[in-house]
């Protein structure tokens, strides 16, 4: 293993150690009478995922921050567990019988197959608008914490997300173009990347050009993630995956291997990655903490799609 490989899982473990440690601390105190819903928000937030938005976040941020003393990771962690607090939200909902119908969840019952559906929608109700709470508790200057925040809502609202599942709801069990599929994706699921690539860069006071390499960087990163997500769909176990498989043949949708058989995946997979790195070179040295997450997250994962 080559150093720079090191390094990065060195990073990604420390960091996500910091955002583990964070993230309970977000949902306290408990309101008195709604034990229920904290416990439901709690089971959620705790459940183990990647922690991938929120360790973008901060690797866009300590890029960015470069050599600049005075940002430091663990003062962003509210931030952070912002972002993770939405994108837990938008699993419990997307769950929900009225959306996929996923009884498993992160290796685990699906929020409300473990509580009721009432206590899954309140508990993604309580994640999404408590997120914002913490995100402004951030200790940064309005001038850089308000576009960031600013940005999150877009993002991971009706000009991101929400827009994105609506549509992807909306086309269930009809025949889509490859740029159907992209552009309801680029909503879906690389907003919220965007938004926390591009918040972290905000935070650290990026300008105009670095912020959009990092919104192109993001771009990709969510095109190559979404990419390899369908074909692991089709690859990978469920113990491995922590979810069920074959829930997209079973939902009777359009992906990328339905449309361009598994080898064309992986090709397009390794393409946005390969975009997703081009993107950062006029960053020059700020871009190679983000580059290395990039390989070690998709990189590998890509990999393991054989
Ligand atoms: C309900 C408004 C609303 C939106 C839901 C993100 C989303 C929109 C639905 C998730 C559906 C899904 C499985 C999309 C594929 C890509 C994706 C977002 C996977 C889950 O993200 P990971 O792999 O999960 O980062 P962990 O559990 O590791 O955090």
């Amino acid at each position: 293993m080559s150093a720079s490989t090191l390094d990065i899982k060195n990073y990604m473990e420390e960091r996500r150690a910091l955002i583990e440690s964070a993230l309970p601390q977000a949902l306290q105190p408990v309101c008195r009478g709604a034990e229920q819903l904290f416990a439901a928000m709690e089971y959620s937030l705790m459940a183990g995922g990647k922690r991938l938005r929120p360790l973008l976040f901060l690797a866009a941020l300590e890029s960015i921050a470069a050599r600049d003393e005075s940002i430091r990771a663990e003062d962003y962690l509210p931030f952070a567990c912002g972002i993770e607090m939405i994108h837990t939200y938008s699993l419990i909902h997307d769950d929900l019988p009225a959306m996929d119908d996923d009884d498993l969840r992160r290796g685990r019952p699906s929020c409300h197959k473990a509580f009721d559906e009432a206590t899954a929608i309140l508990a993604g109700d309580g994640l999404l608008t408590h997120s914002f709470a913490v995100m402004l508790s951030t200790p940064a200057a309005a001038e850089r914490l308000l576009p960031a925040i600013r940005l999150v809502a877009e993002k991971a609202g009706i000009y991101g997300m929400v827009s994105g599942q609506v549509i992807d709801v909306a086309a269930e069990g009809q025949p889509l173009t490859l740029q159907q599929l992209q552009y309801i994706h680029s909503c879906k699921t690389g907003a919220l990347l965007q938004a926390a690539v591009v918040a972290g860069g905000w935070l650290a006071g990026a300008d105009a050009v670095m912020r959009d390499a990092l919104m192109s960087y993001a771009g990709s990163f969510g095109l190559a993630f979404q990419i390899i997500d369908d074909i692991l769909d089709i690859v990978a176990d469920e113990q491995t995956l922590g979810k069920p498989i074959g829930s997209d043949a079973a939902n009777n949708k359009t992906t990328y291997v339905t449309l361009l058989g598994l080898d064309g995946a992986r090709a397009a997979a390794a393409a946005a990655l390969a975009d997703a790195q081009a993107a950062l070179q006029s960053l020059g040295t700020r871009g190679e903490l983000l580059a290395a997450l990039a390989d070690a997250c998709l990189g590998a994962q890509l990999a393991a799609c054989r």
